[in-house]
């Protein structure tokens, strides 16, 4: 029997556009989810295939997920099922602490135990903190800053500690502002670009917090997708923490222009007040995941949001 890889997190944003890049590569992928924030319609496309198994099951299971590892021997995990809300973490620590850090120590611990070579685990870009040089390097002491970005961090320690310990391949991949179809705009902290595309097409002003000068390094979904699966699969990849980003800067203001191309009738955008905390420059170096991996985000940014825009809108 082929080998499978286990996905947590798979009916998620993330997880969907990963498992399907999966399936694409002729893998065997068991596709965990709860069900809390991620939609099982995200794996429509994927449930049709036969090498993927859906399994309705919480990732801190330990029950579910020993017989998971029991029945399959996954030749390599990705552990994307997460609390991903930075203002939830506020909300709920215990919450946060339980889905970012110890569900994902679970995970490390039954890869040892099973012999599962390979965890690729979804960490973030907040690690790193506000005060960080930019770009933002691996190497740089990182200064989280929310409960969120605690966790990750206390994720990714405790897994590269089982590395370094038992040989296991810990892959942390720290993505920046990650966009694309299927992301849920459905709150204010919501990634802001899910929010304009669904904004504009309702015909609806957008609202900029801020001068719209802030930059960030939006990321597509596809590449985020071939990062992660790239990462499970690569032959000779180290251990270590890992930059998902494009290296390139994209303002609020220049994000306005290209949707404004689309939605030529649109209303003008209404700027309001910062937001409290709001970060003004956000960018990752992608150096060193190019050079481990040969990995490079290759989606321009245009391209993806014309696509995100007009492919959700029909
Ligand atoms: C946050 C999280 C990040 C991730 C991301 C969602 C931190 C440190 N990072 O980053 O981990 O969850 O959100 O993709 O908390 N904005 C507007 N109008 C809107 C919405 C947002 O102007 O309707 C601005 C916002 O003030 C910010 C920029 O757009 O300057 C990006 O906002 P975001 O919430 O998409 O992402 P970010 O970088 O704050």
């Amino acid at each position: 029997m082929m080998p499978a890889f286990l996905v947590t997190g798979a009916a998620g944003f993330i997880g969907s556009h990963s498992v399907e890049w999966l399936l694409k590569q002729g893998k065997r992928v068991v596709g965990v989810d709860n069900l809390r924030t991620g939609h099982l319609e995200n794996l429509a496309t994927a449930r049709t295939s036969p090498n993927f198994e859906w399994v309705l099951a919480d990732a801190g299971d330990e029950v579910a997920m020993r017989a998971l590892f029991k029945q399959h021997h996954f030749a390599g995990a990705l552990h994307l099922a997460a609390l991903v809300s930075v203002p939830e973490s506020f909300d709920d620590t215990a919450l946060n602490a339980r889905l970012n850090l110890v569900v994902a120590d679970n995970l490390g611990r039954l890869c040892v135990e099973f012999g599962c070579k390979r965890l690729v685990f979804a960490s973030s870009a907040a690690v790193y903190g506000m005060a960080a040089a930019l770009p933002n390097q691996e190497s740089a002491a990182p200064q989280p800053q929310s409960p969120y970005a605690a966790a990750k961090l206390a994720a990714e320690v405790m897994l590269l500690g089982y590395a370094a310990s038992f040989g296991l391949e810990a892959l942390c991949l720290r993505y920046f502002n990650v966009y694309g179809p299927r992301q849920d705009p459905a709150s204010p902290y919501s990634g802001v670009l899910s929010i304009f595309t669904s904004r504009f097409q309702r015909n609806l002003p957008v609202i900029i917090y801020g001068d719209g000068e802030q930059t960030r390094d939006f990321v597509s979904v596809r590449d985020v997708a071939r990062a992660n699966g790239e990462a499970l699969l690569g032959a000779d990849v180290g251990s270590g923490r890992y930059n998902v980003s494009t290296g390139r800067p994209v303002s609020l203001n220049q994000v306005l222009t290209i949707y404004r191309e689309m939605f030529a009738g649109a209303p003008a955008a209404q700027y309001a007040e910062a937001r409290i905390g709001d970060i003004r420059h956000s960018l990752g170096d992608p150096s060193l995941l190019r050079d481990m991996l040969h990995f490079e985000a290759d989606i321009p940014f245009g391209l993806g949001l014309r696509e995100l825009a007009l492919e959700v809108s029909g």
